[in-house]
């Protein structure tokens, strides 16, 4: 379709006025914080691991990001539509239980954009 046809009738020189598809008006889903919290118990190197094998952030990353969470109480994680940053968070949690450490995360919504 050419840029400047915005959906509506169109005239072309063989068809005559045709009518084009109406284009749907398209949003962005809205997006959620995933926040890791803090815990005295959990140990740092399951932590770094989490964050490298969940959210995919290299050693280093991981490691600030752990260090981060540990100085401050929490941490971003990442920003994902509400089933991924869900999906996340429950393999973290999970993850956490099966080796019972007690780390937890939580889902915030952004502010709408
Ligand atoms: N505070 C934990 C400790 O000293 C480490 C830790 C960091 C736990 C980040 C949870 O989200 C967390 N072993």
């Amino acid at each position: 379709m050419a840029a400047d046809q915005k959906g509506g009738p169109l005239r072309t020189p063989d068809l005559g006025e045709v009518t084009t598809e109406v284009r749907p008006r398209l949003r962005r889903p809205p997006m959620y914080q995933v926040l890791l919290l803090n815990d005295d118990y959990t140990p740092m190197e399951f932590v770094v691991w989490i964050l490298q094998v969940v959210f995919h952030k290299d050693a280093s990353e991981a490691t600030r990001l752990m260090l981060d969470v540990h100085n401050k109480g929490k941490g971003l994680c990442g920003v994902f539509t509400h089933d991924v940053a869900r999906t996340k968070a429950v393999q973290v949690e999970a993850l956490a239980k099966r080796e019972e450490h007690p780390l937890k995360c939580e889902i915030q919504a952004c502010a709408a954009s």
